[in-house]
């Protein structure tokens, strides 16, 4: 039985074009793109007029079944995946955390937590130690397991965190091995003494939290980071940018003609650190997450250095924990587990945030949410394009309509949401997932088992040159990227 769906009258929008076309759809793959498609009436037809039609969106950071700080996130890969749907998410890439040390081992643990997926999937590898062995490991995740990424921990002193030697190790076999090195940049012996200076303080409360590690250690982090990728000659892709001290040593490392990946998140994009001083404990400690939400003027420079193309795509970071988990750093900022939700809210909030203020054009809004995520893990064009032969992955978007946030509504399981009571135009009214339309009138149709793991093969775009079609693309990467000063 095959499943044909007609999206009519629409305006198809990819990362740098948009017409006015019909999308038609068999068995999960788009089979044709143009105007006045014409079909028998065995086919679903989905009236599109007045509204975009465009790739679902790809999430390039998330946290799903994530065993962290002595808690699991509150989203497992069904929970997390059906409120992307809702939200016109339908691939993300999520890491998987090594058990003892072991890649191959850790790999097992996420094949066995993502059997239940109802939406397409990738995974980068963390790396949390380095020896022989995760150096051999490494190989066979490229050649034999799809994953062409790895992320490496310079914070979390006594956990996760692997010194500049083994830093330089690492971005060494991932560059010979074609794939693409990624940080968490922030200074994890300057994060360590913080948080010691915030408990001999008395500091205890969530605030100390965001005190304990400012954005000047993020910025080192992210620099030293940039040199010795450059070093090493690798492409670098620094995950969750949330400081103007981050972007900027991005934005000039780019102009100098790095190949340096800046990835802001969602909730630094769009919310400041104002909730530092909110007296309930857990009304402060759903924003905990690492590195900070910082003080107003950093989301507005981040907005900016997005739109101008000195960062390149938007991820969430979704990690969350509901009020009971983030209630065990009560009395302890330190216990409090990291991590905030933004899966289901990223396409709304970049909508809202960068399109309807006029900051970014739709078909930016295709390439930061969706297209540049396909293209940096070489799953492009079968991910990221409304294109025959694509992956029937779509969302329509009424930019007419409205959307609003919060914790009654949404479809994670967690009890809170750090964008809660967020109003803003244009809404996700539809989502097809591998052609089965999951997103219609606000109601959710999911399978566990439905979504399919997405190899990705190494050898990047980044790595092998840009080619014709994309000069477009390439020399919006040159525009002139101005200094940016936070307000306050
Ligand atoms: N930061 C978080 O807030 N959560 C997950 C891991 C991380 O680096
Ligand atoms: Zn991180
Ligand atoms: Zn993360
Ligand atoms: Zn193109």
């Amino acid at each position: 039985s095959s499943t044909k769906l007609l999206i009519k009258g629409g305006t198809v929008v990819n990362a740098h074009d948009m017409e006015v076309a019909d999308v038609y759809v068999e068995d999960g793959i788009i089979v044709a793109v143009r105007p006045n498609i014409k079909v028998g009436d065995d086919v679903t037809v989905l009236d599109a007029t007045g509204k975009f039609v465009m790739p679902g969106g790809i999430d390039p950071h998330t946290h799903l079944a994530f065993e962290f700080m002595g808690s699991e996130t509150i989203d497992d890969f069904f929970s997390g995946q059906a409120a992307a749907l809702a939200g016109g998410t339908t691939m993300h890439i999520d890491f998987v955390i090594p058990v003892n040390g072991s890649l191959l081992s850790g790999l097992e643990a996420y094949e066995k937590k993502s059997k239940k997926s109802c939406m397409d999937y990738g995974f980068h590898m963390a790396i949390t130690k380095w020896d022989e062995v995760v150096s051999k490991e490494m190989e066979i995740m490229v050649n034999e397991k799809g994953i062409n990424s790895f992320k490496f921990f310079m914070a979390y002193k006594g956990s996760l965190m692997i010194n500049d030697e083994l830093l330089l190790q690492g971005f060494q076999k991932c560059k010979s091995l074609g794939a693409l090195a990624m940080v968490h940049a922030e200074n994890g012996d300057g994060a360590y003494e913080g948080q010691r200076r915030m408990i001999e303080l008395g500091i205890t409360g969530p605030e100390g939290h965001a005190l304990s590690r400012p954005p000047v250690l993020e910025g080192e982090a992210t620099a030293r980071a940039i040199k010795l990728a450059g070093f090493v000659n690798t492409p670098l892709y620094v995950v969750h940018v949330m400081s103007i001290d981050a972007m900027e040593e991005i934005s000039e490392a780019r102009k100098s003609g790095q190949k340096v990946i800046g990835e802001p998140v969602v909730s630094g994009l769009v919310l400041n650190d104002s909730w530092l001083w909110d007296p309930d404990f857990i009304t402060a400690a759903k924003y905990v997450m690492s590195p900070p939400i910082r003080a107003a003027g950093h989301g507005e420079a981040l907005q900016a250095a997005l739109s101008m193309g000195a960062l390149q795509l938007v991820g969430t970071d979704h990690c969350p924990f509901n009020s009971t988990q983030k209630a065990l750093g009560i009395d302890d900022f330190q216990k409090i587990p990291n991590g905030v939700n933004g899966i289901e809210e990223r396409m709304h909030l970049v909508w809202d945030t960068m399109v309807e203020s006029g900051q970014i054009s739709v078909t930016d809004y295709v390439r930061v949410t969706s297209t540049e995520c396909a293209r940096i893990f070489n799953i492009y064009p079968r991910k990221g394009a409304i294109r025959a032969g694509s992956d029937a992955d779509i969302i329509i978007l009424n930019p007419n309509s409205s959307f609003e946030i919060s914790a009654k509504s949404h479809h994670s399981r967690s009890d809170t949401n750090v964008f809660e009571g967020w109003r803003g135009k244009g809404k996700v009214e539809v989502t097809i997932s591998g052609g089965r339309v999951v997103w219609l009138n606000d109601e959710l149709k999911v399978f566990p088992g439905s979504g399919k793991y997405v190899e990705m093969r190494p050898f990047s775009y980044l790595f092998n040159g840009i080619g014709k079609a994309d000069e477009k693309y390439l020399s919006s990467l040159k525009a002139p990227v101005k200094r940016f000063r936070a307000t306050t």
